[in-house]
């Protein structure tokens, strides 16, 4: 199990936060071995002493920041560097926890601060932190030296899984010469592609809290539980503030239930006319030290709703809920998947004009603020690992299995807090009709609801229902199907039917609720062809309108969402299959309508309309 909380760094009277985002210096390791680096030790002194090194943005990948090909498609390890003064309050008083936070860096990461080394994590997608108060108090110097070395590589047991394949014809490849194989469809871009920060807070801390809500009558119950670190004796009191800063409810101790009378529901956006009310639930923690009196602050959005899956509806609030949404990735033009803020409100208003009530963080867990910005405006989230491309027998033994636990108790720690995310999926796309892929699912989900007992949990699937080993134990069924595209290519009058009896056959042998995860056509901007053919804006029009026929026939009965795939076209892995990246998106990866966008949109609005 993991040992500590991962609450999202706040502000609050007791902690303070530093920002280390702008350029840090830079230097792939293309030594043969890849291993210089660690030979040389390039954490001991400044890495421009080990030789040349790039100004590189953080956050950002580093792949497509500058002109080199060869660091674009680089394997291996690269070293990130930065000098930060801390303020002497923080290196001065040992009543100080100093934290340092790495919001992602994909794939495997090694910290060293001052040359120490102080982390070391797996996977590129969810937040790491090293407890550094020891090294900046025990010297003179306010300054120090945050080295981060990072390695994309991705093998069997990794997640995603990839493989490295060594190719040796000497007639065909220099020595040496390797090339990393994936089996997913995004390009796999890598560095420090969320915030680094530095932020403190009393040595005796709230270390977590958990929150899950519930509903009775017109009374909200939030019952909470806070985890505190350092000192054993202390006090805890929880006030529960409304939107106007009024405390509706109050509470003592490290749990508890609070009830809320007349409380303000937080629905989805466009279910209700007031959606998305968040309360902040402020956590005042003393303790009694030998130095003296000490207080942490704490304070958490809270959205008061319920979640329930039935064999044919998904309710939230006890009312039916429809996803009318897409599927994303945290992709764009020259910061690949850095974290950025422009880009992030231009996502979420293109989410507004569309009228869409929900997406899903396909394939691997989004930025912090992502899911906050989702609590704020009731945008639905389902939650997906980085569980994408389990297709190799040896990614379902034990070793693959065991990281894959870790990575949903990691991102269940990380994100359980947040109204916005109904339901939790464990994988896209897994060989789910392999042998070993029963035992594997049956236990990432039931881990998962133990870990989470209040959200239903799933994967996306592409197998056939009847081969289908891990279907029994998810709580919705997610399809993703591609008629009349990696099939029947051009052939639109197809949809209806292979859509119908595929809906018909999943809902027979499991009596679940289905979403349709993914569907959808490339079409690359400016392709005009009328009647419809392949690649052409009019052709991915047409694909959705065929889907929409036969979703509609299912709606009101067990069909409970869909899912285009995708929001806006993203970079891919070099194929005769993809055109500079995946253009199956509704907007071009600069945001840009396509004729398929105006479609969705009268759709959603309509959709809407029926459930205000
Ligand atoms: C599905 C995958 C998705 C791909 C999409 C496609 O889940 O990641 O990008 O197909 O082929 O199989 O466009």
């Amino acid at each position: 199990a993991l040992q500590g909380g991962m609450l999202y760094p706040r502000e609050s009277p007791s902690r303070e936060r530093k920002e280390l985002d702008g350029l840090w210096s830079f230097r792939a390791d293309f030594s043969e071995n890849r291993h210089q680096g660690f030979e040389q030790q390039w954490y001991r002194t400044p890495l421009r002493e080990s030789g040349p090194t790039l100004d590189m943005p953080v956050p950002s990948s580093f792949n497509d920041v500058g002109q080199d090909r060869q660091l674009r498609n680089f394997v291996g390890w690269v070293w990130y560097e930065r000098e930060v003064t801390l303020p002497q309050r923080w290196t001065q008083d040992l009543g100080t926890r100093v934290v340092l936070r790495i919001g992602s860096a994909h794939y495997y990461a090694i910290v060293w601060v001052n040359g120490v080394h102080v982390a070391e994590h797996e996977g590129g997608h969810l937040p790491f932190e090293a407890d550094i108060s020891k090294l900046v108090q025990s010297g003179p110097l306010s300054s120090c030296r945050i080295t981060i070395a990072i390695n994309n590589t991705l093998t069997p047991h990794t997640l995603p899984p990839g493989t490295i394949l060594h190719k040796t014809d000497p007639n065909m490849y220099p020595k040496g010469y390797f090339v990393q194989n994936t089996n997913f469809d995004f390009f796999n871009y890598a560095g420090l592609h969320r915030p680094v920060l530095v932020y403190t807070t009393p040595t005796t801390y709230i270390d977590d809290i958990t929150v899950t809500t519930g509903v009775d009558q017109d009374t909200g119950l939030v019952d909470y539980q806070i985890f505190v670190q350092g000192n054993e004796y202390f006090q805890l009191e929880v006030f529960l503030l409304d939107q106007e800063g009024k405390v509706v409810a109050q509470g003592t101790g490290g749990r508890g239930q609070l009830q809320v009378p007349n409380a303000h529901l937080w629905w989805p956006y466009l279910m209700h006319e007031h959606p998305a009310y968040l309360y902040s639930l402020e956590v005042r923690l003393t303790a009694q030290t030998a130095a003296g009196a000490v207080s942490d602050f704490y304070t958490l959005p809270v959205g008061i709703r319920t979640v329930a899956v039935t064999e044919h509806q998904f309710l939230i609030n006890g009312k039916p809920f429809y996803f009318h949404g897409v599927n994303k990735h945290e992709d764009a033009d020259i910061r690949g998947k850095g974290f950025d803020w422009p880009l992030l409100l231009k996502d979420f208003s293109l989410l507004r004009w569309l009228g869409a009530n929900a997406f899903r963080t396909s394939h691997y867990p989004y930025a912090e603020e992502v899911m906050q910005l989702c609590d704020r405006y009731g945008i639905v989230v389902i939650d997906e690992s980085p569980g994408v491309g389990i297709v190799l027998v040896e990614s379902y033994g034990n070793e693959s299995l065991q990281h894959h636990l870790e990575v949903m108790e990691e991102l269940v720690r990380r994100d359980k807090n947040h109204p916005a995310v109904v339901m939790w999926s464990v994988a896209n796309e897994p060989a789910s009709f392999l042998k070993p892929a029963g035992y594997y699912f049956k236990t990432v989900i039931a881990h998962t609801k133990a870990l989470d007992p209040s959200r239903p949990v799933t994967f996306v699937t592409n197998s056939n229902y009847e081969a289908d080993l891990g279907a029994p134990y998810v709580d919705v069924i997610c399809v993703n199907s591609y008629y009349s595209w990696y099939h029947d290519y051009g052939h639109l009058e197809v949809i209806q039917l292979q859509l119908a009896t595929e809906f018909e056959n999943w809902h027979r042998t499991y009596q679940k609720p289905i979403i349709q995860s993914e569907y959808g056509a490339a079409a690359i901007a400016g392709f005009h062809q009328d009647p419809p053919v392949m690649f052409s804006e009019e052709y991915q029009k047409a694909v959705l309108e065929q889907y929409h026929l036969a979703l509609d026939q299912r709606r009101k009965d067990y069909v409970v969402g869909e899912l285009v795939w995708n929001f806006a076209d993203f970079m891919t892995n070099q194929s005769p299959q993809r055109v500079i990246g995946n253009k199956k998106g509704i907007f071009t990866r600069q945001r840009q309508p396509k004729a398929a966008a105006f479609l969705l949109r009268e759709r959603y609005w309509k959709l809407a309309n029926e459930t205000m």
